[in-house]
């Protein structure tokens, strides 16, 4: 009996101490994971201490997120993104004295016109033939007639109360009554001057290839060399590359151009071009427009059509009307038509650096009442100059 009672009695005890083996490991399994503990942002990553090799729970979650979400380290390196150069924007040169500095690009000029009448003038006997001479020379330089006419007229008045003439008397002569035709008294200055919050605003007009874009682009550049801000106006929307053209020109002295797409409207360009030089601040703005023929008269009513757009904004304060030199009296009609459909207020004279017709800025001046305010002596940047009626003179008849 004994035995049997102390045979259950171990069953018993067995069998509690299996079951709760079995429970406690079910316990186990069930138990929650440690929370892990808070992670300390501020705080410089942790640096793994030497001989500690085992990784923790935190740093294998640090790792599968910077794995999975950041970005690898070395993409924020310099090396890693491209930079596009910055542009190189350039220094023009000071205007000051540009026409004596730029004086020997008037050399056909000066052998047609000025050497030609000095030699005239110097002969001895200064008969009929000669002062035809004279006046055959003033009008192949394109002085034009009623101009011509003046000026032979006067010369041979002095010629007469002068009686022998040295050289630099003739000279002095010549100077002086090429300097009445030129006209010394005509206000030269490009109006560009901002006023009461809206910039100086300028439109460049007249036919095809004559030099506007050119003349706009070295325009810029003569106003940024003079400390101005300027925007540029693409009013020319018949081709894309115009628009191009012009915005190079602005890229290299650092003025945004405003242009609109191919084929739009240019008065709308020129509208957004002037908001736009209101908006940013800007000292000037300058608008250039698609060359077009005086005799087109729809082309001639756009015109018209974008001048008055732009006044919607304010006055205009230049209209510059670009002549190529070279087309001599096919220039004064074309001045003509210009001045009717928009008040020219000054005239740019291009390519004088390729003609031995300088006279002509006598004629245009005469045909329009409007003076020519700057000359083109050249395809490079910095070959517009300031008009100076002296500086011409000068250069025409040599020193
Ligand atoms: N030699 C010389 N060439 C000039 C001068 N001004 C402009 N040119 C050249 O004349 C050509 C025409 O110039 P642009 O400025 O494109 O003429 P544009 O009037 O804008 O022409 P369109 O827009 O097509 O009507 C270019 O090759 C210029 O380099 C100048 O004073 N002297
Ligand atoms: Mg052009």
């Amino acid at each position: 009996m004994e035995i049997v009672i102390l045979a259950v009695v171990i069953a018993v005890v067995v069998l509690g101490a299996l079951s709760g083996l079995v429970i406690g490991s079910r316990r186990k399994k069930q138990l929650p994971p440690p929370p892990p503990a808070a992670p300390d942002i501020t705080a410089p990553p942790a640096e793994p201490h030497v001989g500690e090799e085992a990784e923790t729970p935190r740093d294998e979650a640090r790792r599968t997120i910077e794995e999975v979400d950041l970005p690898d380290a070395t993409a924020t390196a310099p090396v890693a993104v491209e930079e596009p150069p910055a542009p190189v924007i350039e220094i023009p040169e000071p205007t000051a004295g540009r026409l004596v500095r730029l004086r020997t690009r008037l050399s056909r000029s000066q052998n047609a016109l000025g050497k030609g009448l000095l030699t005239l003038l110097s002969r001895e006997h200064l008969d009929e033939d000669t002062w035809e001479e004279i006046e055959d020379t003033l009008l192949t330089a394109d002085v034009g007639v009623q101009p011509t006419q003046e000026l032979v007229e006067r010369l041979r008045e002095r010629v007469k109360v002068l009686g022998t003439r040295t050289p630099e008397e003739l000279r002095g002569l010549l100077r002086e009554e090429l300097l009445t035709l030129v006209g010394t008294d005509s206000d030269r200055a490009v109006r560009t001057e901002p006023d009461t919050g809206k910039p100086g605003i300028v439109m460049v007009v007249g036919v095809n290839g004559t030099g506007k874009t050119t003349t706009t682009g070295k325009l810029a550049r003569v106003l940024v060399a003079d400390g101005r801000s300027v925007v540029l106006g693409a009013a020319d929307t018949f081709r894309a590359a115009a628009a191009d053209q012009l915005q190079t020109w602005g890229e290299r002295v650092g003025a945004h151009t405003v242009r609109g797409p191919e084929g739009g409207d240019p008065a709308s360009v020129a509208f957004d071009a002037v908001k736009e030089g209101k908006e940013i601040g800007a000292d000037v703005v300058l608008i250039d427009t698609a060359g077009r023929l005086h005799t087109k008269t729809g082309l001639m009513d756009e015109l018209g059509k974008v001048k008055r757009v732009v006044e919607k904004h304010a006055p205009l304060d230049e209209v510059l009307l670009v002549l190529d030199a070279t087309t001599g009296q096919n220039g004064l009609i074309q001045a003509r038509v210009f001045a009717e459909v928009v008040d020219i207020t000054g005239i740019v004279l291009t390519k004088l650096d390729g003609t031995a017709k300088g006279g002509i800025v006598v004629a245009v001046q005469r045909e329009l009442g409007v003076p020519v305010k700057l000359v083109g002596l050249g395809e490079g940047a910095d070959d517009l100059a300031p008009f100076e009626p002296e500086a011409f003179v000068d250069a025409l008849i040599g020193d």
